[in-house]
């Protein structure tokens, strides 16, 4: 990666007063947790994600949706943040005004001690009652704690909701379902008033998440994209750094605060 376009970065990011860090699943591709693209392994590598993430595959088959769930929040539990989350964390110390938005379900900004990060997508380690989000979350009949997985995954029963013994979903946000709207809101007038955005192992073609980039370019704010490959977000970035999140971030922030001398 030329260390011009890096450098470039680091004055930007080192003279922001507020920034907005939007991550994809290409931030925990290093801890061992797949990416949306790696194609699904196991007992799921016949279905495709995006259809298995959907309320009709739910109701179809439930015991594979939750079993698919288990699995993932298996691996994440097994997995440890990498120095991409803690450069990460480390901007959130360095920028009073920065913002974390995840599109992420895993939990792996948080335990790299980034504060409050906003979940556009849900989480894996939310579950609630299908019938009623209100409904407390009690649940009869299933793994708490350490599911016992077989690598290649099973069909698990979703537990049962304690108030109305309704089925428990993943507190996910599944395709054709609406985003968190605080969370949308305040990711949104984040990424408005934010002087520098840098986005950072997604794809940007899942919405409306992939418009926050562009609300912030729109915004005049400057865009700085962390990814190996080119997406379509290329076009409304100020600078593509094309390298993995593990090796470029702890760079850009090392680079970032050398550059104006703080220590
Ligand atoms: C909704 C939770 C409406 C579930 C997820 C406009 C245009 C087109 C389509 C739409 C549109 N508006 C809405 C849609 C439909 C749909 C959508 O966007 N479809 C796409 C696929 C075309 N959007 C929705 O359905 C949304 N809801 O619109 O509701 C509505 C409104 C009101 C009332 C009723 C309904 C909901 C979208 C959220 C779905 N849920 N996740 C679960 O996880 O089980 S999305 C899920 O996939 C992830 O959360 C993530 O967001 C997405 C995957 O994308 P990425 O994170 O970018 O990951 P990906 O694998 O794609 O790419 C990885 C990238 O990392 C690559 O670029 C790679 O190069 C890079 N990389 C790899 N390794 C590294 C790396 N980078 C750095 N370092 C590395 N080491």
């Amino acid at each position: 990666m030329e260390g011009v376009l890096l450098r470039r970065a680091a004055q930007l990011l080192g003279s922001a007063r507020r920034v907005v860090v939007l991550t994809g699943a290409g931030i925990s591709a290093e801890s061992g947790v797949p990416t949306f693209r790696d194609g699904l392994t196991g007992l799921w590598a016949r279905f495709d994600a995006q259809r298995l993430a959907t309320a009709e595959a739910f109701h179809a088959d439930p015991d594979l949706v939750w079993g698919w769930c288990e699995w993932r929040r298996a691996r994440v539990s097994r997995a440890e943040p990498n120095p991409g989350h803690l450069a990460i964390a480390t901007i959130q110390t360095r920028v009073l005004g920065s913002t974390v938005i995840t599109q992420n379900v895993d939990d792996l900004h948080e335990r790299a001690g980034t504060r409050a990060p906003i979940h556009l997508h849900g989480s894996l380690f939310a579950p609630r009652c299908v019938a009623a989000a209100a409904h407390p979350a009690t649940f009869e009949g299933t793994s708490d704690g350490e599911p016992a997985q077989p690598h290649e995954g099973r069909r698990i029963p979703p537990p049962r909701c304690a108030s109305c013994a309704a089925l428990v979903r993943p507190g996910v946000v599944w395709f054709g379902e609406p985003l968190p709207e605080a969370a949308l809101t305040a990711a949104v007038e984040a990424a408005v008033a934010c002087d520098v955005l840098l986005t950072v192992g997604t794809s940007g073609v899942v919405h409306p998440a992939a418009e926050i980039p562009r609300v912030a370019a729109r915004s005049g704010a400057a865009v700085i994209q962390v990814n190996p490959q080119p997406t379509p977000l290329d076009q409304v970035c100020a600078i593509n750094l094309r390298g993995t999140a593990a090796h470029v971030l702890p760079a850009l922030v090392a680079a970032a605060w050398e550059e104006t001398g703080e220590e």
